[in-house]
């Protein structure tokens, strides 16, 4: 059963209760944000003429560099004396961007991770632990609020700690995971380490995010853990997590909360609105949202958008899983790349692990792109008692497999994207593990 009868409404009903909301959301900010005013007497535009859902279209885009260039308060449209809460993204340049919650706007918060926890079949029967990182990053306290709303036991412990999340996974009795899938795969590896059992922790699912991922990787975290892995999506600037999450009924496409944050999917390159099922950029207008409310914020986000009625019950548009940012996409010699299509690949093959790097140098005029991967420590044992055998002919087959698996991994890498890449196999744990967002591209092109 959904959290909230809101998540059935027809499609009708849906319709009218957005334009409602978008109107309101359109007025709120007219009057109370100057970057807005400005923005939509640019276009001629006034909230009155906004009628109706059909009509966001006319209405202008959000950049994050508006954020930026309004940084820390600019986009507020409320004072300060409202505001309850201020989180921030901390970014790879420069200065963070800031987004803020009032009271009303900590509740939606709550409400709306409460879906995400009851889609994932969490309950007040559940022990979660939550090891998104708490603070200005919104994953830790986002997941938090949700999972007391529904009446879970939680267990703030925030990200990093790998020994100590396994003895409170074990002694707990930890039924739900919350943490970036990354995470997860390390806290297994280290829980192999330990030689510590599967039958020692009670773990039922996981509630993933906050980066891409593949179903490649859903299907390691699953099958390693024994538990159902469930994608969450959400961004700071939106709310934090709390946008779109998977049912564990069908596991195929994340629901959009779409009563308060309405999606658009656009061409990146024109900015033209494409129907559902074509891919394109996320656009979402925040529209219950009141302390800061944005409009046509372009995520950045790759995905579509599908609104048949799934299997669970729930009519809400369901997202495809994230392929990646538009700005993570690599240009390889003209080449469209998104490190998920690698990870994809990758995870293919059975000697290899899920940690990797892509790293991409230029040579001269053209760039190219080394995906360093770990071979399974089965792998490895099984070449090591190789190295150690006096028998040259084991020894020289051992490098024949190595070489074997790397054009083997190749050839299906340049199927799939299209460009040749060099290879290079790394030893068990030699690639650098996460606690948080996982770190997947080194670009050491010249800037
Ligand atoms: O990552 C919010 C969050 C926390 C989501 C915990 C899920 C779980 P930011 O730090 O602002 O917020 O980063 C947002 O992360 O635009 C996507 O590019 C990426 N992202 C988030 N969830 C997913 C996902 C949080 N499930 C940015 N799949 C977004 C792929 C994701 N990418």
């Amino acid at each position: 059963m959904p959290w909230n009868p809101e998540e059935t409404l027809s499609r009708q009903d849906l319709a009218k209760l957005q334009s409602e909301r978008l109107q309101k959301v359109c007025e709120r900010v007219y009057a109370r944000v100057p970057f807005y005013t400005k923005k939509f007497d640019e276009k001629g535009i006034k909230p009155g003429d906004i009628k109706n859902i059909q009509d966001v279209t006319k209405l202008p885009f959000t950049k994050k560099s508006d954020l930026r260039d309004n940084y820390p308060y600019g986009l507020f449209a409320e004072p300060l004396d409202n505001i309850v809460r201020i989180h921030a993204s901390s970014g790879t340049t420069g200065k963070p961007t800031v987004v803020a919650y009032n009271r009303n706007d900590i509740n939606l918060w709550a409400e709306v991770m409460a879906r995400t926890f009851t889609c994932a079949g969490v309950t007040n029967k559940d022990v979660v632990q939550n090891a998104y990182g708490y603070g200005l990053f919104t994953g830790g306290l986002g997941a938090h609020y949700g999972a007391e709303r529904v009446g879970a036991s939680v267990i703030p412990i925030s990200g990093g700690n790998t020994q100590k999340q396994i003895m409170l996974l074990q002694d707990f009795g930890s039924t739900a995971l919350t943490c970036t899938p990354s995470f997860a795969l390390y806290i297994y590896d280290v829980m192999c380490e330990m030689k510590i059992s599967l039958d020692t922790i009670k773990l039922r699912v996981g509630l993933f995010g906050a980066e891409p991922w593949t179903d490649e990787m859903r299907r390691e975290v699953e099958e390693r853990f024994r538990i159902k892995a469930i994608d969450i999506y959400g961004l700071s600037e939106v709310i934090g997590p709390g946008v779109s999450s998977e049912c564990i009924e069908a596991q195929n496409g994340l629901h959009l909360n779409e009563h308060h944050f309405y999606p658009e999917i656009i061409n990146p390159e024109t900015g033209d609105p494409l129907p559902y099922g074509s891919e394109g950029e996320l656009v979402v207008t925040s529209m219950s949202r009141e302390a800061m409310p944005l409009i046509r914020y372009r995520t950045g986000d790759i995905t579509s958008l599908n609104p048949e009625k799934c299997k669970c019950g729930r009519t809400l548009v369901r997202m495809k899983r994230v392929r990646g940012r538009a700005d993570d996409m690599l240009i390889i010699r003209g080449v469209n790349v998104f490190p998920s299509q690698v990870e994809s690949v990758l995870l293919r093959s059975e000697e290899v692990a899920p940690h990797y790097i892509i790293e991409v140098n230029r040579k001269g005029r053209l760039d190219e792109i080394n995906v360093n991967v770990e071979v399974t420590p089965k792998f490895m044992e099984a070449m090591a008692t190789k190295v150690l055998s006096t028998d040259l002919k084991a020894f020289v087959q051992e490098e024949e497999e190595l070489i074997h698996l790397k054009r083997e991994i190749q050839k299906n890498v340049k199927d799939i994207i299209g460009v040749s890449t060099e290879v290079t196999l790394r030893p068990p744990n030699t690639i650098q593990r996460s606690e948080g967002k996982a770190k997947r591209v080194l670009d050491n092109r010249p800037k």
